[in-house]
């Protein structure tokens, strides 16, 4: 049982990766999904997303064995992944985080959900999320986040932390000398994302600014109306050195912001049209 010890007793929401549970049609979603995003990224996603995947021997050869992965994956930053059943309460999500532990879901969607589906599962995961966690600097992000949730559930910011985690390890661009490229999981898991977030006119591209980002609301339905871009993992990093508790005191007397806002202070990269048809927002439902 892999059950994790962590600093406070907790009810076992991690366990070892039922392998027996997956059925041929389970390996063949996942090499669907292998082939498709890896040709898709190939020369969209960012040189340490690419190094990751190699790295990690991560292949189309069906659902990969999580204990193995993890061995690979300690030796090159300590992160091991936890199997859940999926999305966890925050505080558990933190923990696991801040132990170096990334909570990977054992299931794999349907090919009837091959495009769409509500929570992570272990393609979002484990394609979107761990070729990274071989990047040290951004290995280390991810830790101190962990961390930073802890605290920010005791003062009241989770929303903060949860925008800041969107619009970066979800959702986050990175300049190389190319041109912006792929860094967020959600869109290198994602077929339409990972084409609309870099070629459309239609969304915002804007410099990474950590106050700026837990202002600016988000949409879970749709393609971002705006994308945050940043230097490199260390700008990541460093952003979550400070003390966020004055940062969140003096955020409590601004206005947040919508997803398709542009501010003065903003280094625009580029100015989205927010062609609503070419975005696909054709509901204004509100951002969250
Ligand atoms: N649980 N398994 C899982 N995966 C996530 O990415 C995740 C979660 N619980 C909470 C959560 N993400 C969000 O609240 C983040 O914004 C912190
Ligand atoms: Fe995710």
């Amino acid at each position: 049982m892999c059950a994790l010890v962590l600093d406070t007793p907790q009810p076992a929401i991690t366990f070892p990766q039922p392998v027996q549970r997956y059925d041929a049609e389970d390996h063949a979603v996942w090499r669907h999904l292998f082939q498709r995003q890896a040709r898709l990224v190939a020369d969209r996603a960012c040189p340490d997303f690419l190094r990751g995947l190699k790295l990690l021997g991560l292949n189309d050869s069906g659902i990969p064995d999580f204990e193995r992965l993890s061995d690979r994956l300690e030796a090159a930053t300590g992160w091991r992944l936890a199997c859940v059943e999926g999305f966890l309460p925050d505080s558990d999500f933190f923990h696991l985080l801040a132990a170096r532990r990334f909570p990977v879901t054992w299931w794999i969607r349907p090919w009837a959900k091959l495009d769409y589906l509500q929570e992570p599962d272990v393609f979002h995961d484990l394609f979107g999320h761990v070729p990274l966690l071989a990047q040290p600097v951004f290995a280390d992000y991810m830790q101190a986040f962990g961390q930073g949730g802890l605290k920010a559930e005791r003062l009241g910011a989770l929303h903060r932390l949860a925008r800041l985690y969107w619009y970066s390890v979800e959702f986050g661009l990175i300049q190389t000398p190319d041109g912006p490229r792929i860094h967020g999981a959600g869109i290198l898991s994602s077929k339409g994302e990972s084409v609309f977030c870099l070629d459309s006119p239609a969304p915002n591209r804007v410099g990474f600014d950590l106050r700026r980002i837990m202002r600016t609301r988000y949409r879970i339905d749709t393609f971002q109306k705006t994308y945050f871009v940043i230097r490199d993992f260390e700008q990541l990093f460093e952003a979550t050195r400070p003390d966020f508790a004055p940062i969140y005191a003096d955020l409590e007397g601004l206005p947040d912001l919508a997803a398709s806002d542009l501010l003065p202070e903003d280094v625009v990269i580029t100015r989205g049209s927010m062609d609503r048809v070419a975005g696909g927002w054709l509901d204004e439902t509100p951002d969250t």
